[in-house]
């Protein structure tokens, strides 16, 4: 069910600390870490605590929860002292979308080309 954790999702592990990450924030709602595999100097994901498949599906079910993830984006950014970054949710297999738990990619660190490829 949305908003239940999963056996199956990784991100659900991180969340519960099943599997390591190299954690950068933490709120209630929320958690930051690094991306394992980085593409840019800063490369932060961050997650709804509760289950939600894509950016979407949190939106709709938890709207609030969807804010704290936009605020704890722009506190990494703070955290990082980028001045320039890029938030991307990739939303669905042919956008690049891998793990199936909702996540805001914060880049910087470097300059970002527009468009993305
Ligand atoms: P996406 O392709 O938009 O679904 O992004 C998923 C990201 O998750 C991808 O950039 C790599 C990252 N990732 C995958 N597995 C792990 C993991 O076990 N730990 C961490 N920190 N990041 C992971």
């Amino acid at each position: 069910m949305a908003g239940e954790p999963q056996d199956d999702c990784l991100f659900c592990k991180i969340v519960a600390g099943r599997i390591p990450a190299t954690i950068v924030r933490e709120s209630d709602t929320t958690v930051a870490f690094r991306d394992i595999n980085p593409k840019a100097p800063t490369h932060v994901l961050v997650i709804p605590k509760a289950h939600y498949a894509n950016a979407a599906e949190l939106a709709a079910g938890a709207p609030d929860v969807a804010a704290d993830v936009l605020r704890e984006t722009q506190a990494v950014a703070d955290d990082e002292e980028l001045d320039s970054y890029r938030i991307v949710f990739n939303t669905g297999s042919g956008a690049g979308q891998t793990v199936w738990h909702a996540h805001a990619h914060v880049l910087g660190g470097r300059g970002l080309e527009w468009p993305p490829g």
